[in-house]
């Protein structure tokens, strides 16, 4: 008697999931955008790094790039808002259960044209967020218009000249108070990962700026966002390794060339030199490094700047450690008498 064929039982992760628990609906954006492949890079980093899907909160704001939580993590929670205004939807989701993962998805036009102002702000708390921005220089779902991440010089298809200078999003986010900032490229699975694992062990704001190709609208001679030019001016700042706490594998490095910082959950993040001296905790240095990029014209990627220490606005404002959205009325809401008192007092 032939014995019955069976099926190989599926890998599970840390926490006892396989990847198919990761993965989100079929997506509807143009075949091979890069926005695509930072979707699977976000479900490859959950798995590895055993998240719950369901303790993960993600936000988007408008754009292809902000459709895109529809395309992985199913069984998270997701809030789609409106166009620049992820910051505030996602501050709310933030404070009001901290037991949430918070990940926002943005894009260059959603961050840096119309949402720069709520940007700024969100930058400044230290929030526990993950800010990904998908970067392709352009407004993709409106056809293609120039956003404020596009280069001096850059191209349009059409023939137009981008006459203004570009944002860097991962300098105003080091100026402005983010406690991890990196730089990607979404055609470097490697990095990216490796990237994302890191921002899932961060406890402040990690902010990563993906450059994402937008193969229908930006992805010609001339376009400083393409994947030719991406590949060809691709400049690693430093090669990453990740070692999650729960691994507990005691790698050995050598302090001589490699720097290895310590997150908040105990997990480890290597930083290889590649060819020079960087210390990624010093923020000045990070912010040298990004201008000398610009003027060299080099795309630098890796990790810029990480403060694991850095108190986080959940610890400003000191919140109870239950999330607030179950707390009952009676704790969220100020006694009648006191009420009174400063009623009294405003007389
Ligand atoms: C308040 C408001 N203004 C303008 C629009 C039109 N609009 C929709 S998406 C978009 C730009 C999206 O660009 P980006 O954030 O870079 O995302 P991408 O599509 O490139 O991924 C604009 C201008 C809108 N939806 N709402
Ligand atoms: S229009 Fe561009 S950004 Fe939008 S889905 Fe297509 S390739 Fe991606
Ligand atoms: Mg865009």
């Amino acid at each position: 008697m032939s014995a019955t064929p069976t099926t190989p039982a599926p890998k599970t992760n840390y926490i006892g999931l396989s990847v198919i628990d990761y993965r989100g609906g079929k997506t509807t954006l143009c075949a091979g955008c890069g926005h695509n492949a930072i979707s699977e890079r976000i479900i490859d980093a959950m798995y590895e790094m055993g998240v719950q899907p369901e303790y993960v909160a993600k936000l988007s704001g408008i754009g292809c790039s902000s459709k895109s939580p529809a395309y992985f993590l199913n069984r998270a929670h997701g809030f789609n808002a409106v166009h620049g205004r992820m910051p505030s939807v996602a501050t709310g989701v933030a404070l009001a259960n901290r037991k949430l993962m918070a990940l926002g998805i943005s894009g260059d036009g959603d961050t840096a044209s119309i949402g720069v102002g709520q940007f700024v702000h969100l930058m400044r708390r230290n929030l526990p967020l993950i800010y990904i921005i998908e970067d392709n220089g352009v407004y993709g779902l409106t056809k293609g218009q120039f956003s404020a991440t596009a280069d001096l010089g850059a191209k349009l298809k059409t023939g137009v000249i981008n006459d203004l200078p570009a944002i860097d999003t991962c300098i105003m986010a080091i100026e402005l108070g983010a406690t991890y900032v990196a730089r990607s490229f979404s055609g470097d699975k490697r990095q990216l990962l490796t990237v994302l694992k890191a921002a899932i062990a961060h406890k402040g704001t990690a902010m990563i700026d993906v450059i994402s190709p937008c193969v229908t609208f930006n992805d010609h001679e001339g376009s400083t966002k393409s994947y030719q030019y991406s590949k060809d001016h691709d400049e690693p700042l430093n090669e990453l390794g990740f070692v999650p706490y729960f691994e507990n594998i005691d790698l050995d490095y050598d302090p001589g060339t490699t720097t290895n910082v310590v997150m908040h959950d105990g997990s480890s993040l290597r930083l290889r030199k590649l060819g020079r001296d960087y210390d990624p905790t010093d923020k000045l240095a990070a912010l040298r490094v990004l201008h000398e990029a610009h003027e060299k014209g080099e795309m630098l990627t890796g990790v810029f700047y990480v403060n694991p220490e850095a108190p986080s606005f959940v610890d400003l404002l000191n919140l109870v450690d239950e999330p607030l959205a179950k707390l009952p009325e009676s704790q969220v809401r100020p006694p009648k008498k006191a009420l009174e008192e400063i009623m009294e007092s405003l007389r």
